[in-house]
């Protein structure tokens, strides 16, 4: 077990061996990554990132909501929640028609994984059989098929998996001393139970959080370590930065420092070398220099269309031209598909 805090930077050495242990990475031991000078912390999260991955290739992945609004949770963060004012409607289920219009079009722009959300606590069983056929449509297309449906009830992720489900995205959200400031409708366990049913249905693990919502610097190392401790490593890490909706509880927070932003990508990129790491919400806010900073630091997937669920994301011709002066190519996912660049 790994509990040294860091007082000088780990070697990659030092690294494989977290790799192996039980408990891999101590909240001290992130936290002093977190602590380390900007340009070091960098420079062991770059070699990391090249160790595993091609650092010059990005995921695009298209979301979708495909059932928005009228969400019981209190999540303090989100447009979709009943508790708050945001001027969000709240809608059935999409049609598969539609969905496979999305998801021809994302194709066609070059994404090669296709993510669904809808603002449920937890899913039904016939919202299940509904979902497993939109996951059907996507896979039909050609794309990988990821969902974020809320807590999944035992049996719901072997229904998702026959249907063809590749991913499921489900957040930790923020670290569990910080959670209760956040959502008091479920807890931290809950999300965990989830996590489990998920793996253990052969679905990918897709769970990160969000960074930015009044945390300390020691949380957002505790969250880190909840993410690379889990069981299995998650196979995908979605770090958002907070998107402030007026109408939400956190629409006032003080903004955040972004070089804070990227220290977490780069902590997310070395305590989990395999993920891939998920340049997620915020991506407007932060700019392209914060966000080249993030393809540096690890970063390996982005969200890629006008939308997230309810707010804005870059236009697809401005991050075309961003991965084009950066040297970024677009993953090219599963064989036979081809993405620009
Ligand atoms: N209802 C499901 C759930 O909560 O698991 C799925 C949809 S929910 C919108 C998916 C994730 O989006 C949340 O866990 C949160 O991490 C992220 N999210 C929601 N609102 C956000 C915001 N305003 N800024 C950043 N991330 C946000
Ligand atoms: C994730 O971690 N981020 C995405 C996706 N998973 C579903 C959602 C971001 C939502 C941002 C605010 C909104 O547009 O609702
Ligand atoms: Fe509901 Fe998900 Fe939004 Fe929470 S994050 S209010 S569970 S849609």
């Amino acid at each position: 077990m790994n509990t040294e805090t860091l007082e000088q930077p780990i070697t990659l050495h030092q690294r494989a061996a977290h790799a192996n242990d039980a408990e891999r990475w101590s909240v001290d031991a992130i936290e002093a990554l977190l602590n380390l000078p900007f340009n070091d912390l960098l420079w062991q999260a770059q070699q990391v990132h090249r160790a595993h991955h091609d650092p010059n290739e990005v995921e695009l992945a298209t979301l979708l909501s495909v059932k928005t609004g009228g969400c019981p949770e209190d999540c303090g963060y989100c447009p979709q929640s009943v508790h708050y004012d945001t001027g969000v409607k709240a809608e059935k289920l999409m049609a598969s028609g539609e969905v496979k219009q999305a998801a021809q079009a994302a194709k066609a722009a070059g994404a090669t994984r296709f993510c669904m959300g809808a603002a449920w606590r937890a899913p039904k069983d016939r919202d299940i059989d509904a979902v497993a056929e939109l996951v059907r449509t996507v896979k039909d297309v050609g794309l990988e098929a990821c969902v974020t449906l809320g807590m999944l009830a035992d049996g719901q992720a072997e229904k998702l998996k026959s249907a063809g489900l590749d991913y499921y995205n489900h957040n930790l959200d923020c670290a569990p001393d910080f959670y209760g400031e956040i959502i008091s409708t479920r807890d931290y366990q809950d999300r965990l139970d989830t996590l489990d049913r998920v793996r253990g249905a052969g679905v990918k693990v897709c769970s990160g959080g969000i960074v930015g919502m009044g945390e300390s610097r020691r949380q957002r190392a505790a969250l880190i370590a909840q993410l690379a401790n889990l069981p299995e490593v998650p196979d995908s890490v979605p770090i958002n930065h907070l998107v402030k909706v007026e109408g939400t509880p956190l629409a006032e927070q003080p903004d955040l420092d972004p070089f804070e932003f990227v220290r977490m990508i780069a902590a997310a990129r070395i305590t989990m070398p395999k993920a891939r790491v998920r340049l997620s919400a915020g991506r407007q806010q932060l700019g392209e220099a914060v966000q080249a900073l993030c393809f540096l630091a690890g970063a390996n997937s982005i969200f890629y269309g006008e939308k997230l669920l309810i707010t804005g994301n870059p236009e697809v011709a401005g991050d075309r031209a961003l991965m084009q002066r950066l040297g970024i190519r677009a993953h090219a996912g599963v064989p036979g598909v081809t993405a620009f660049g």
